[in-house]
């Protein structure tokens, strides 16, 4: 999508600090970050929420879960790490392409 932010860190065209990418997906830290690690992991494919998930996605979908850990342990989470998904606006979303938060590195609250 041509005027999607994260469409344009996934290509390249717009600077983050990008600490892993496969051929699926890529992984930069939040610019106003949560938590001592936040990162935000987004598939390249330009899918907004998990509402607009579509049955041809589950493969993609399940290697970017299986992703989220191996990315943590890089950044040392070896105590555990939090994953958020907003969806809609009812959910937070703000940037209108699916993005797992993921946060760790600190005393996290309980939700
Ligand atoms: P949300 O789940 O859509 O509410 O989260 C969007 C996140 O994207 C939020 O944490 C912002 O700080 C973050 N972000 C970013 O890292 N870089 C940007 O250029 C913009 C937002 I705009």
């Amino acid at each position: 999508m041509s005027d999607c932010l994260f469409c344009k860190i996934s290509a390249g065209e717009i600077p983050a600090e990008v600490i892993y990418r496969d051929d699926d997906c890529v992984a930069f830290r939040d610019i106003a970050p949560k938590a001592p690690v936040h990162l935000l992991v987004i598939p390249h494919k330009h899918i907004e929420n998990l509402y607009d998930l579509k049955e041809e996605d589950a493969e993609l979908m399940s290697r970017l879960l299986l992703t989220l850990p191996r990315i943590a342990r890089q950044q040392g989470l070896d105590q555990g790490f939090r994953t958020v998904t907003n969806t809609g606006h009812g959910g937070g979303q703000e940037v209108f392409h699916l993005h797992f938060h993921l946060l760790g590195g600190g005393s996290l609250h309980s939700l």
